[in-house]
């Protein structure tokens, strides 16, 4: 029995009256989406660059991970963390041995895994860095994203992640981005625990750090006994072109945050990886959640990651991503101001044109058939499926183009 389905006016209407209003949604209601493709209530078809921001690397519905999904599904679900479960050892074996670490511990969201490091961290300052109790500090950078909890807007130098939600978790220090200056100044002080950064700003708009910034902060934090800690859930499963954004400088975070598309889109997985020395921090029945680490995520995370493996995607990511940065500073218009990422992970400056700005160019490029979203009012974050094809990519690039051009 199929479904009634609504029409894109219906479920806007739907949303606006039942729902929170904690988004600005661009006017297009999805319904279905295979691959790189999604297509409206309508059937009308666009090529998705958002990639719910990063999640869906492996494109919409991959069979693999449907099929973990489904068969897991009609068995076991969720135990609760008070029983062992026969799925959860063979998917963190697998995920340490992938990356190298000696354990992880599964969360659900990407903020759950943020707000597992700061503990783990503080934690950890205390017991092996001998920081004072309740004196940790851990550094953050400026115009970083890690999240919506209180704790993580407590560290967050943007007014409309943080306005009007205080009081304020404490304990954080804020240095400029890609500034390794601030960062050794910073790391003297003997109550700094951490230094918790993304490799490139996903939200801040694809901002990315100077040739060897990673390699020197992981240095200067290494000689300063303190974490270097690498927010990965957007940047982390092959969408910079490599598996980390770490990689590109050959650095090993002391703690890696992975979410998003650990789980392909299919169900929130996130995971904080360390060694024992800095894992073991945290005690049985100190930390944890409902849903952490239960039999269907461990099922359709360990799905996720063999697709990155089987389909090659990291080399994919870097090939197509060359292509993309170089086809659109091909485009000569006065809007563009400059095209800026990292594999699959892009971004174009929009200059304001007679009143028209990103949000105008989006809406213009969802008619043409491709969908974005502008992040801080003048950037358009490009970041499709890494399962596009080169040929889906350039037709792609012919319709930004054409929307970009129309203006
Ligand atoms: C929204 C932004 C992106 C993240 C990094 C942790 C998290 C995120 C580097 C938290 C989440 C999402 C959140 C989503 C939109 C999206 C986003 F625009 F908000 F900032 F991608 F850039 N670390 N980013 O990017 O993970 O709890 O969401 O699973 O809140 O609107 P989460």
């Amino acid at each position: 029995m199929t479904r009634k389905k609504i029409s894109s006016q219906e479920a806007i209407e739907m949303e606006a009256k039942y729902g929170a209003h904690n988004y600005h949604p661009l006017p297009v209601v999805l319904s279905r989406g295979v691959g790189a493709k999604v297509w409206d209530a309508e059937g009308k078809e666009y090529y998705d660059f958002l990639s719910a921001y990063s999640a869906v690397n492996q494109g919409h519905c991959h069979p693999k991970i449907l099929e973990a999904l489904t068969d897991q599904a009609s068995t076991l679900t969720l135990t609760s963390r008070a029983f062992y479960n026969d799925e959860l050892g063979p998917f963190e074996k697998y995920i340490t041995q992938l990356f190298g670490y000696d354990k992880v511990l599964a969360m659900n969201t990407g903020a759950e895994a943020d707000e597992t490091a700061i503990k783990l961290c503080r934690r950890w300052g205390y017991e092996k860095k001998g920081i004072p109790e309740n004196k940790a500090k851990i550094i953050v950078a400026e115009n970083n994203f890690h999240g919506r909890t209180i704790t993580i807007i407590s560290m967050s130098t943007d007014p409309s992640s943080y306005k009007g939600f205080g009081p304020f978790t404490p304990g954080f220090v804020t240095i400029p981005y890609n500034d390794t200056q601030a960062l050794a100044e910073a790391v003297k002080d003997p109550h700094v625990a951490g230094f918790l950064v993304e490799p490139i700003q996903g939200e801040a708009g694809v901002m990315v750090p100077d040739e060897g910034y990673l390699k020197k902060a992981s240095e200067l934090c290494k000689e300063n006994n303190v974490l270097f800690i690498a927010d990965e859930i957007q940047t982390g499963i092959a969408r910079t072109g490599k598996m980390l954004a770490c990689d590109h400088e050959g650095v090993r975070p002391d703690v890696l945050l992975l979410g998003k598309a650990l789980s392909g889109g299919i169900y929130p997985v996130s995971a904080v990886l360390a060694d024992d020395d800095i894992m073991l921090c945290i005690r049985p029945g100190e930390h944890g959640s409902t849903y952490g680490g239960n039999p269907l995520a461990a099922r359709v995370a360990t799905a996720a990651l063999k697709v990155i493996e089987d389909e090659n995607l990291c080399e994919k990511s870097e090939r197509l991503g060359k292509i993309f940065r170089e086809e659109m500073g091909k485009i000569d218009h006065e809007m563009m101001s400059l095209v800026r990422g990292k594999g699959m992970l892009n971004a174009i400056v929009i200059k304001p044109k007679d009143g028209f700005e990103a949000w105008d160019v989006c809406v213009k490029m969802a008619e043409m058939g491709v969908l974005a979203k502008p992040t801080h009012g003048d950037i358009i974050r490009f970041a499709p499926p890494l399962v596009i094809s080169e040929e889906e990519m350039r037709e792609a690039l012919e319709l930004i183009k054409k929307a970009i051009l129309s203006f």
